[in-house]
Formats: structure tokens, sequence, C-alpha cells
């Protein structure tokens, strides 16, 4: 049966998998890997590792279910004409976003840097999605995608917690999707925002969505292979 009881937070949710696709956000070596955007910000990359081997599970049990996967990366045109002036500018970063530092420049499509990490490639016939903002719906197709596979669940892992996986289930969330996202499979340079972020989902009866553990999100789907 493909509709499952999963156990989250605030409350368990019955979702259709047939109508769920795993949306895997911004898992690039310019946020998790030393010299790309993440590090020039000052930020300790090797905080974000921990959330790689639960992507990996999840993209695994998504790949044996045939589910839908979408993989997002956060980047700009090479000429920049994506990316606003208030963004290049802001803070202190020690290479600002299109300078070139050891993975290629910085945030840049089509550089080293801007590449999702190896341990997550995407394998040929999945999504991937360039997003110049934050929120994988800003300027990108995902919105059609989405619709033209009557999709209605939104199973959310990737980095960082409070800023992209955040933005991109509060606009999916405004878009009527169902948003779950599994804690340990995201990340953040910062362990009090990861923690908050995830409180927020969850605040009011689940005012953006439901957050669950990597492991309740397989066993459903196991359990939605087993009675197929
Ligand atoms: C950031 C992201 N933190 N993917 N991007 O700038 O969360």
């Amino acid at each position: 049966m493909s509709t499952q009881v999963v156990a989250a937070k605030p409350e368990a949710i019955a979702l259709d998998l047939s109508k769920a696709a795993l949306v895997i956000i911004d898992m690039q070596r310019d946020f998790l890997e030393p010299g790309g955007f993440g590090a020039t910000l000052g930020n300790d990359v090797s905080l974000l590792r921990s959330c790689i081997a639960p992507c990996q599970r999840l993209l695994s049990a998504a790949r044996d279910m045939g589910m839908l996967i979408i993989h997002t990366r956060e980047g700009h045109l090479p000429d920049l004409s994506d990316a606003p002036i208030a963004k290049i500018e802001r803070g202190k970063p020690s290479l600002r976003i299109g300078s070139l530092g050891p993975m290629g420049r910085i945030l840049i499509r089509g550089e080293p840097g801007h590449g999702i990490i190896p341990e997550l490639a995407p394998k040929e016939g999945e999504l991937v999605i360039d997003k110049p903002g934050k929120g994988a719906f800003y300027r990108t197709e995902l919105q059609q995608e989405l619709q033209a596979r009557g999709i209605e669940n939104l199973l959310v892992c990737g980095v960082t917690t409070e800023v992209c996986v955040h933005t991109t289930v509060r606009e999916a969330n405004d878009r009527g999707y169902r948003c779950l996202v599994m804690s340990d499979a995201c990340g953040s340079y910062f362990p009090e925002f990861h923690e908050m972020g995830l409180r927020v989902i969850t605040a009011q009866g689940g005012i953006f969505g439901w957050v669950a553990t990597t492991d309740a999100v397989i066993t459903s789907i196991k359990s939605a292979l087993e009675t197929a």
C-alpha cells in the first residue's frame, strides 16, 4: 500500500508515497567541503558531514521504490546576472561569490565547487534543479516538474536546515505541499539553529510541516515496498 503512516512531530502523518518526491537540498561541495562558499563565510564545514550518511540511506530507499528524486544546487550564472548585488556584497567573506577559490569560482554554476558531493551524486533520470536563491521554487522549474507528476508530498533533507531547507519548506508549504523533513538528514553550521529550525517547522500544530527521523521514513518506504 503506498499510503503509510509515518511517525513524526508534531504528530504521525499518513502519506501517499506514490505521490511523494525526495528533495535533497544543496548537498554541494561549496557547502560541505573546505574552500567553498560555506567556508569563505567562516563556517566549520565539518559540522555538515553528519547528514551525509542519512541522506545516502534515504536516496537508496527512494531509488529502490522508484520515487521521484530531486537534487537542488544553489549557484549563479558565470556572468553573475542572476546574483543580486545585495547578496554578492554582503558580509566579509574571505572570497566573494564569483571569486576564484580552490574549487573554482565561488558558487558559480559549472565550477567544481558547485557540484553535488560524490557520495550523493545524482543518477541519470533524477532531476537536478539549479536555483539562484535559497528557496528551490524561486526562479526554477520545480513547481512545473512536481505538478506534471502529480506530486503532493515532499520528503526534504540537505543543507542548511535553517537556510535553504527552511526557505524551500516554507515556499512548498505555501504552494500546498505536505513537507516531511528528516531531522538527522539535515545539517547546519550552527547546531542551535538546526534544532530551532526543526522546532519552528513543527510548532503550532505543524505550521510549516512535519519532522521525522530517517529511520522512520525508511521504515515506511520499506513497508510500502513489502505491501505493494
Ligand atoms: C546557504 C544553503 N546557507 N544551501 N545556503 O547559504 O543553505
